[in-house]
């Protein structure tokens, strides 16, 4: 049998960056940590992570995010411990995870002067601008949780039954169920890792995929009647606001309709833009395969993400007729 200690896994992070932060962490009294805007399970489960294996070695730690975990995430102990009222004054260290941009953690709206004090940025994205004081942005590896499973494996703090969960969860996610090209033989072994320490796989893949309402699939089922697919095969989505209203759906109701609109048989990438209520176009962008550069694209219309997967919002509305239109305010 070969060696079956896991507890040191190859450092691919900034190790220097890394013994600064637990410097920074370690003299800290009170710590945020800030999940970005309309959450997803990589910035839920690396906030969660981080949080239980922080307050298990006896720091004060309070979690924010300006909007509530997605539904997806209630499965997770601890994912009601979110607060949404942040006092920069409370802490002196603020931590962001998965927030790859400035606009991303949202209380700098509020409070613009947050990324003067001790801050940690810990993510993943291309688009980041390393706004932290300590910047922890590693955009070769696949999730903000692949790079939490390193950080604690480097600080030597336990990675305990639910922190595997939390870890799994984000590492599942964003890699499209281990579809993506993100994919690495390193994420495979971490998740089994995860897998042997108690993470509930079965409760992740339920949480995610068998969660679809009637109206979920009555709303996906008028959406995926008008998708138009060009010559090359990439699909492309247009969601205006009324067909969200007609089903009483919100736009997470629209959440995984990318990642299906990638399945195109040769799609080199899919497209959907909805249509908030603010008149508000959120645009979402996914490839599966062929070697596109999504983030370029989102970044000329103000956006920004990763190579396969990214998005962006303008401001204007979607029209029908004759074909889908987005007319610009
Ligand atoms: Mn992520």
């Amino acid at each position: 049998m070969a060696d079956q200690n896991h507890n040191s896994p190859a450092f691919t992070i900034d190790l220097d960056q890394a013994a600064q932060a637990w410097e920074s962490i370690k003299s800290a009294k009170q710590i945020a940590i800030i999940s970005h805007r309309h959450p997803d399970p990589d910035t839920v489960g690396a906030n969660l992570a981080l949080r239980s294996a922080l307050t298990k070695a006896g720091l004060q730690i309070q979690s924010f995010c300006v909007d509530a975990p997605p539904e997806t995430c209630q499965f997770l102990e601890e994912s009601a411990c979110y607060q949404k009222n942040f006092q920069p004054e409370n802490f002196d260290l603020i931590i962001s995870v998965d927030c790859g941009g400035i606009e991303q953690v949202a209380f700098q709206k509020q409070f613009p002067d947050i990324f003067k004090s001790n801050f940690i940025n810990i993510d993943h994205h291309a688009s980041n601008q390393l706004f932290g004081t300590i910047n922890i942005v590693q955009t070769n590896l696949s999730s903000t949780c692949e790079i939490i499973y390193q950080l604690l494996h480097f600080w030597e703090l336990p990675v305990t039954t639910d922190i595997s969960n939390y870890l799994l969860f984000g590492l599942y996610y964003d890699t499209g169920s281990f579809m993506h090209p993100n994919t690495t033989p390193t994420v495979l072994e971490i998740a089994s890792d995860l897998v042997r320490l108690g993470a509930r796989l079965d409760l992740i893949t339920k949480s995610l995929f068998q969660n679809f309402t009637e109206n979920k699939f009555h709303l996906w089922g008028q959406i995926l009647e008008k998708i138009k697919v060009t010559a090359e095969g990439n699909a492309a989505a247009a969601i205006p606001h009324q067909d969200l209203v007609k089903h009483q759906a919100g736009s997470e109701e629209l959440s995984g309709l990318t990642n299906y609109l990638s399945m195109v048989k040769g799609s080199k990438f899919a497209v959907m833009v909805s249509e908030e209520e603010t008149g508000q176009i959120r645009g979402s962008l996914r490839s599966v395969s062929g070697d596109v550069d999504l983030s370029k694209l989102a970044q000329s219309l103000g956006g920004g993400g990763h190579r396969k997967a990214s998005g962006f919002s303008l401001e204007g509305k979607i029209t029908e007729h004759p074909f889908w239109t987005i007319q610009q305010n």
